[in-house]
């Protein structure tokens, strides 16, 4: 209800005055800071660009290519495994993006969040778990570094590599990868996630989602942690800084945070469709696959216990409830075995149990200063 229906009139005119400085002034900032690359600025901007971007076929010819071409097909398989999805019952394709010297994280996930074996035996469910990656970039290191990658491979059998530089610029080279192995090698697996190396990930959480989700038949599925309206970094100092020939537009389309999300098999082979038709050139992955899905008109769903950036606050009342957390390395084993822990599930039980949780997670994530961790709202659900 309009708070303006309770005050007189003489009031309401100045409540009015207030609504029409206001806009006055957010409308004078937009337009004369515009050249000012401020954050807050460009934020506000991005925001009432949003609307119209995430509706309209915004989809440039500048960045659609005249002819459609398999960008990953342009590099060779130097590891592949064609033959890992043959089970037909395939719940979730997970792909890792990891980086050639990476081994100690690929060996940590190996022990926990992508066994494949322990999915099967304790959540009856069957996952494939991939790790895809370029060449070493380092000249001096790099023959060294392969055979020790073939090695790694002959033991695990979990690697796909192909032959471009394994570098942050080129993580749109490993998007493309993981599209075109799905859909050559694994369409019909009914879940595809993509995760970074630094991840942690609660899978019995995530497979009895994935699992009530795939009893229902879902499509269009495409979830996460959304960044919504976000404004091209225009800083050239900045490691994702885009130029405007790269990308002209003020706010990206919608997209989910590269650090984890799922989507359905149908919405991969619709990433994969216009990722032939769409210049490929945006380096920062997850925003291209944004682009890819807007085309296709997907739009991404967010989970407030999918984290971005963010790391979770170790506490079992989250563990009860949580999906994926950012920036886990050394500490991987440790919040894997206590997050899993049976035990987690009996701290939230009863009414006196659902009582003390809300409150733990309350305090743990609703403070008012800025934590990048779950929002406040995930205390709610
Ligand atoms: C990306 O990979 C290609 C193919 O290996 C290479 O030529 C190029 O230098 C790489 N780009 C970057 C920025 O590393
Ligand atoms: C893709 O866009 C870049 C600019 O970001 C441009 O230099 C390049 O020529 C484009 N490639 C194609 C195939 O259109
Ligand atoms: C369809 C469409 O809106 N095309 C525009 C894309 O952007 C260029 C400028 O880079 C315009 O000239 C096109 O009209």
């Amino acid at each position: 209800m309009d708070v303006r229906m309770f005050v007189s009139g003489r009031r309401v005119k100045k409540w009015q005055f207030v609504h029409l400085f206001a806009t006055c002034f957010i409308l004078s900032l937009m337009v004369f800071w515009g050249p000012i690359d401020n954050h807050i600025v460009s934020h506000m901007k991005s925001y009432s660009y949003r609307y119209l971007i995430n509706s309209y076929d915004f989809v440039n010819d500048s960045l659609s290519l005249k002819h459609s071409v398999d960008g990953a097909t342009h590099y060779q398989y130097l590891i592949n495994h064609e033959e890992k999805c043959q089970a037909q019952d395939i719940l979730l394709l997970l792909f890792v993006k990891t980086a050639p010297e990476n081994y100690d994280r690929r060996s940590a996930i190996r022990k926990t969040w992508g066994n494949e074996k322990y999915v099967q035996s304790q959540l009856n469910a069957n996952i494939k778990t991939l790790f895809a990656l370029g060449t070493p970039s380092n000249p001096l290191t790099r023959e060294e570094l392969q055979r020790k990658l073939v090695w790694e491979d002959q033991v695990y059998s979990d690697l796909i590599q192909q032959d471009f530089a394994d570098s942050f610029y080129n993580l749109t080279l490993k998007l493309l990868l993981q599209f075109s192995w799905a859909n050559s090698f694994c369409p019909h697996a009914k879940f595809l996630m993509t995760a970074d190396d630094d991840i942690f990930i609660h899978m019995p959480n995530l497979i009895e989602y994935l699992q009530s989700l795939e009893k229902i038949g879902v499509q269009d599925f495409w979830i996460g942690r959304v960044h919504r309206g976000a404004p091209p970094v225009r800083d050239k100092r900045s490691k994702y800084y885009v130029p405007y020939d790269m990308y002209q537009w003020p706010a990206y389309p919608d997209y989910t945070a590269g650090a984890a999300y799922v989507i359905s098999s149908d919405v991969a082979a619709k990433v994969h469709e216009a990722s032939q038709t769409l210049n490929s050139s945006l380096y920062i992955d997850d925003v291209f696959m944004g682009l890819c899905a807007n085309k296709m008109g997907v739009v991404p769903q967010n989970h407030v216990f999918f984290s971005g950036e963010g790391k979770t606050p170790y506490h079992p009342c989250i563990y009860n409830k949580m999906m994926t957390s950012h920036g886990h390395v050394q500490d991987l084993q440790d919040l894997w075995r206590d997050a899993t822990d049976p035990k987690v599930k009996t701290i939230s039980k009863g009414f006196f149990g659902k009582i003390y949780c809300r409150i733990i997670k309350i305090v743990l994530l609703c403070k008012l200063t800025y934590m990048d961790t779950y929002p406040c709202r995930a205390a709610f659900v």
